[in-house]
């Protein structure tokens, strides 16, 4: 992509993003319904749906040859990378944005034919924007993010888990699972992806490791963290696929080795 098309690229996609995040602080203590979609704890609400008409409406205005891969199903029916793509989660976390109210985060993925380009992660309620451009590094708010190490061993690392991990009859090995709780020097679980991501990329997680992400979980997450350096992998070991869901092993690189080393054994 020429270098002019994605610095203004950028430029809208945040504008975008931080206006996203006003109306969502606007609607967030007010009423709004609720529903559930594949399950009794899938939520999703009005503030979502109409989050995402917002990008679909300024995307489809500024960008009308762009496509648009979005949660809530206003995007397209997208079935190839070529050319630009955006890949949208409106809101990130929707149990926190329902439960408590924070925690949660728009994420914005921008590809080019297949290559990421710009990632954006915004914490809308702690007012802190991730972003990466490619080749450029990424950022928190106006801070430039350091390149992971590759010193810090996993006794010493805190590790994300997505809970369900530790649950039997999942596609990994639960004990691998239990395992990885007793010898990381401990675990967490925000409920976003995208947050997860960001904070490994800060360095303020050292690793996660979750089940089925859909690609609007992970697609910004990749580029932020592919600009310090990390490593995001599916937990059989082949690229991540942004078309379909992915069990997702992100970290830095020597810790994502002895995470699918140690700790990951897929079930048939
Ligand atoms: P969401 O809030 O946009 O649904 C929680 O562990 C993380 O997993 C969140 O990023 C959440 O995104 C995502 N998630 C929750 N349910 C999911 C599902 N059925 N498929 C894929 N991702 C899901
Ligand atoms: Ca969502």
């Amino acid at each position: 992509m020429d270098d002019a098309i994605r610095k203004k690229l950028f430029q809208n996609a945040k504008v975008w993003v931080y206006e996203a995040g006003d109306k969502i602080r606007e609607q967030i203590h007010q009423q709004f319904k609720v529903d559930t979609k594949s399950n009794a704890n899938d939520l999703v609400t009005e503030v979502d749906q109409s989050t995402e008409q917002y990008f679909q409406k300024q995307i489809k205005s500024h960008y009308p040859n762009h496509q648009l891969l979005g949660e809530e199903g206003y995007g397209d029916n997208v079935q190839s990378l070529d050319g630009t793509v955006w890949i949208v989660d409106p809101i990130d976390g929707t149990m926190n944005f329902v439960h408590q109210k924070r925690n949660f985060a728009i994420s914005v993925g921008i590809y080019h034919d297949g290559v990421g380009e710009i990632g954006i992660i915004y914490n809308v309620m702690e007012d802190v924007l991730y972003t990466a451009v490619k080749g450029e590094g990424a950022f928190r708010n106006d801070k430039k993010l350091d390149l992971l190490s590759n010193e810090v061993q996993l006794e010493t690392s805190i590790i994300a888990l997505n809970s369900s991990l530790a649950c039997e009859n999942k596609r990994v090995n639960e004990r691998k699972i239990q395992q990885l709780i007793k010898d990381s020097r401990g675990t967490r679980s925000y409920g976003s992806a995208a947050l997860e991501f960001a904070f490994i990329a800060e360095g303020i997680l050292d690793g996660y490791i979750t089940m089925k992400l859909a690609p609007w979980d992970f697609a910004a997450g990749y580029i932020l963290l592919n600009e310090v350096g990390g490593i995001t992998v599916q937990a059989n070991r082949e690229p991540v696929n942004l078309l379909e869901g992915n069990t997702i092993v992100a970290s830095n690189k020597q810790i994502s080795e002895r995470l699918l080393t140690d700790y990951i054994e897929l079930k048939e």
